[in-house]
């Protein structure tokens, strides 16, 4: 008989001591190997003596620990004296523990179920610090892939790169080629028995491998390809032992900067059709990962730079999966690796449809509140996406997506998070989880402290993956079980007695975010950063900022935003639902319950106390941020009555509360100036709502003070206008727009006047009824509706001047429209400054929808601007550097109250 001894220094050092552990399993099996090594850590640190066999000793008389997977031979050879039942034992992950006699089995359904079976034995005798005499259990995960993601992306872009465009280098990311970093994230994963790792990049595979065809397409040094060949040795050996599966994630249309520079076309473009050239490349770039890294699976995002679904199902039917399939051919493989797709940004139940009779290992993923955490009461379109994915028959990934509502404070509502865990499985038939840090997923593995040095993402946000890891696992547990697991947890971490305030904190701070978003945000997306406020025009006209279709709908229940709100207080109708009212009395209550819990632990806290203040900081931050919130919110329902009333006395009552607003932000403020090195760790351009976070500007709650005091003077001051004037009806004029001249290439365009009575269509009778006066010198280019809709618009043009073309876009959801640009679904729709309504509601057409317009700039030259498919309006250019102040022009057929957010202008 083989035996076969491990960590010899600690067998050494045990060898003084008296109680003898013989762990028995198949040590060739690299998750096994990995499970004994955990077994035989805990029990040498328990004083126990360890040897470790394959095979169960002759005669052996000692304390005994076998493991092995069912039905395997070493499993059988190891347990042919003993009638195990284990017919019960079936669940993918699953494990039972048994004890008879002086021998504990640990019996897997597969290699992770041995693993999981032994992890679970070994937090036992971590707590008792014994090897129990007997023990007896069973048990499987719910969720069947339980993941979290690490972004190799960065806050910024690179030089001459856009976004998601990160060559996989030492220099870019020094952390990805750091071993330790790798472990000790591993290891904190299979500690929370998480089974998958997702990577995401925009274009991974110019990092990753060599294409005969396209050589000059890798974007990385020799040397760098080789220590990236290492590093995914390296990771994905790693991942397997702890029973992870690594998953590369991609976008699509990319490809790689020096492939786009010897072809002479971008690294990415939405409106760009598939071609030939894209397709091969990509294929082969599929193909050679495939074979190369077997193991690797593949997260697939449709999007953000194809044109069309139909574009989207081409390419997954025609490009990806032959990629993966040439892959498998090539190394003579025939088991289909999964490949998961991204329902961002596409049709996914159409394209699953369409790939389901291609390739049948195929998984879904879907973002569970959008890019935050809102609600565990999901509903509306997004959870009938859920629910369409999750029928289609594959299994159903929910993807707990940026958070960007969430970022930068600590959050664990173990509460909210399990609620949130049955929702998924309950509302939206998801089976498995994917899950973003907590906060700086462009930032990563840092968090967004500021520490000398800085702190680990993964150390700082412990508990948000042991809290998600813990219920994808299984999300049943009892709530009164729950409350002592997690106050003997924090106990443990900060001292005893201190559990009970601190989850109290936790919990009570965890609603805060997400119910102020879902009530008065304008989008879950990180096109908003919650925590650094909003601005009070945004509350009062918040589709004067694009609210973004199906987010009220989606992510929280029933209820009404401000607008609505103050219009039935104002003709009083009934409430329905959840009220803003209702909702700022809520979020001031839990940071008062909260600040309450954090202060109770306090005098107990004797371990970890600088970690501690840094989360008692955040508690008192989030408390500081709800009332700022609620004052706000208040002087907002004042002047949305007020835009009814006509009564300046509203306004009056208004005042204080948002002087009130900025005492709150001022103490924020004070709380995160040397606390904080930012709130968002995404800091493009791609950030618009409070306030655009270009070049990495707007990022703290310093650089936002001065607008939230100017936004209250500016307010005082249209207070004492209406005064003085003894008139309440004061309207603030803006600058009427000069056009430039710009050449149109396109064949027969005509152009029309911004004038009441023009067509703008030249199959269509439709014409303007009224128009924005600072639009009316303007020439729009007349297209035909017809091939607007069934194929496009194209402007050809040409200019020797920088330009802005002012398009219009109109403010419905009808699909016979195209959609505005979209932060949320395409990262590019800002390439050309486009991505907010410049005048709201600035034209009527009759027989159509009000318009917003929208600019885009372009520099000298000959250009097309390329706008997808639907009804969508060219209205004139004007000098690029003209810059419109952001305003609605109140020409609307709706009945709604007119905009008042003027008033903080
Ligand atoms: C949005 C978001 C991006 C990214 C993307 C996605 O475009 O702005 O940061 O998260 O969604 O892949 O879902």
């Amino acid at each position: 008989m083989k035996y076969l001894s491990l960590c010899f220094l600690l067998l050494i050092l045990s060898c003084a001591k008296t109680k003898h552990v013989v762990i028995v399993g198949d040590l060739e099996l690299p998750r096994l190997a990995f499970a004994i090594d955990k077994l035989s850590g805990v029990l040498l640190e328990n004083n126990y003596h360890v040897t470790v066999s394959d095979r169960l000793p002759e005669n052996n008389t000692d304390r005994t620990i076998i493991i092995g997977e069912k039905g395997s031979e070493n499993w059988n050879l190891n347990t042919s004296d003993l009638n195990i039942d284990d017919s019960s034992l079936t669940e993918k992950e699953g494990f039972q523990i048994m004890s008879f006699g002086q021998v504990t089995y640990i019996e897997g359904t597969d290699a992770s179920g041995v693993l999981y079976g032994a992890l679970d034995l070994v937090d036992h005798i971590s707590e008792t610090k014994v090897l129990p005499d007997s023990i007896n259990k069973k048990d499987a995960p719910e969720m069947v892939l339980r993941g979290t993601v690490i972004g190799i992306q960065k806050p910024e872009y690179l030089p001459g790169r856009t976004v998601y465009e990160y060559p996989y280098t030492p220099e870019n990311f020094p952390w990805f080629y750091d071993k330790d970093l790798w472990i000790e994230y591993l290891d904190m994963m299979v500690d929370n028995r998480y089974n998958s790792l997702y990577l995401w990049n925009g274009h991974p595979f110019a990092s990753l491998v060599k294409l005969e065809d396209y050589p000059f397409a890798v974007e990385v040094s020799d040397e760098d390809f080789k220590k990236n060949e290492e590093i995914f040795k390296f990771v994905t050996e790693e991942a397997n032992k702890r029973g992870i599966w690594v998953i590369q994630m991609f976008y699509n249309i990319l490809v790689s900067k020096p492939f786009a520079e010897h072809y002479g076309i971008k690294t990415q473009e939405r409106s760009r059709p598939i071609t030939p050239l894209l397709a091969d490349y990509t294929r082969k770039s599929i193909a050679a990962f495939i074979e190369k890294y077997p193991n690797v699976g593949l997260l697939t995002t449709l999007g953000e730079a194809m044109n069309t679904i139909d574009d989207d199902v081409e390419w997954f039917t025609k490009v990806i999966i032959p990629g993966v399939q040439d892959g498998l051919q090539s190394i003579g493989e025939t088991n289909e690796p999964p490949i998961i797709l991204r329902g961002h940004d596409t049709d996914a139940p159409l394209v699953m449809e369409r790939a389901l009779p291609l390739y049948k290992n195929l998984y879904t993923m879907n973002k569970y509140n959008g890019e935050s955490l809102t609600t565990y009461e999901p509903r509306g379109p997004w959870a009938e996406t859920h629910r369409k994915l999750s029928e289609a028959g594959s299994t159903h990934i929910s993807n707990v997506h940026i958070l960007a509502n969430l970022e930068p404070f600590r959050y664990g509502s173990p509460d909210f998070i399990q609620k949130s865990v049955k929702a998924m499985h309950s509302i939206h038939g998801a089976n498995a989880l994917h899950l973003f840090p907590q906060t700086s997923y462009w930032d990563w593995p840092y968090a967004p402290d500021n520490t000398e040095p800085r702190l680990l993402e993964m150390q700082r946000d412990w508990i948000w993956y042991k809290a998600w890891g813990r219920y994808a696992w299984n999300s049943q547990h009892d709530r009164t079980e729950e409350i002592s697991f997690w106050q003997d947890q924090l106990s443990q971490k900060y001292g005893v007695g201190s559990g009970e305030g601190i989850l109290k904190a936790y919990e009570e701070a965890g609603e805060i975010a997400p119910k102020t978003l879902r009530r008065f945000g304008i989008t879950e997306g990180n096109r908003q950063t919650l925590l650094l406020g909003m601005f009070a025009s945004q509350l009062v006209n918040p589709y004067k900022y694009r609210v973004y279709p199906g987010f009220y709908e989606s992510c929280g229940p029933v209820g009404e935003i401000l607008l609505e709100y103050a219009k039935k207080e104002w003709e009083g109708e009934p409430h329905v639902g959840e009220t803003p009212l209702q909702i700022i009395n809520e979020i001031v209550n839990h940071g008062k319950a909260a600040v309450e819990g954090i202060e109770q632990a306090t005098p107990y806290v004797i371990q970890d106390v600088t970690e501690f203040n840094r989360l008692k900081n955040d508690i008192y931050c989030y408390n500081l941020f709800a009332n700022f919130f609620s004052e706000k919110v208040k002087a907002a329902m004042l002047v949305l009555r007020y835009s009814y009333s006509n009564n300046i006395e509203d306004l009056d009552q208004a005042l204080p509360h948002l002087e009130k607003s900025v005492a709150y932000y001022q103490e924020l403020v004070n709380r995160t100036k040397d606390t904080y090195l930012y709130a968002n760790s995404m800091q493009t351009e791609l950030r618009r709502i409070p306030i655009r976070g270009n070049d990495g500007k707007n990022k703290t709650w310093e650089e936002l003070l001065p607008h939230y005091q100017k936004e209250l003077e500016v307010f005082k001051h249209n207070i004492e206008m209406l005064k003085s004037d003894n008139n309440d009806e004061i309207i603030k004029t803006f600058k009427t727009l000069e056009p430039v001249e710009v050449l149109v290439l396109n064949k027969e365009a005509s152009r029309f006047s911004l004038k009441k009575g023009q067509k703008v269509y030249s199959d269509n009778e439709a014409e303007i009824d009224e128009v924005a006066k600072e639009l009316r010198h303007l020439t729009g280019v007349q297209f035909s509706d017809k091939e607007q809709q069934e194929n496009g618009t194209v402007l050809h043009f040409k200019t020797d001047k920088v330009v802005k073309i002012l398009v219009g876009y109109f403010n419905t959801n009808s699909f016979t429209v195209l959609a505005p640009p979209t932060l949320e679904t395409n990262a590019q729709a800002n390439n050309r400054g486009q991505a907010d309504i410049k005048i709201a509601n600035a034209m009527l057409v009759s027989g159509l929808y009000p318009v917003n317009i929208y600019s885009y700039r372009y520099e000298p030259g000959e250009h097309k601007l390329v706008l997808g498919k639907g009804r969508v309006l060219v209205l004139g250019f004007i000098d690029g550097q003209e810059k419109i102040v952001i305003h609605d022009a109140g020409i609307t057929n709706k009945e709604e109250g007119k905009a008042i957010d003027w008033l903080f202008y």
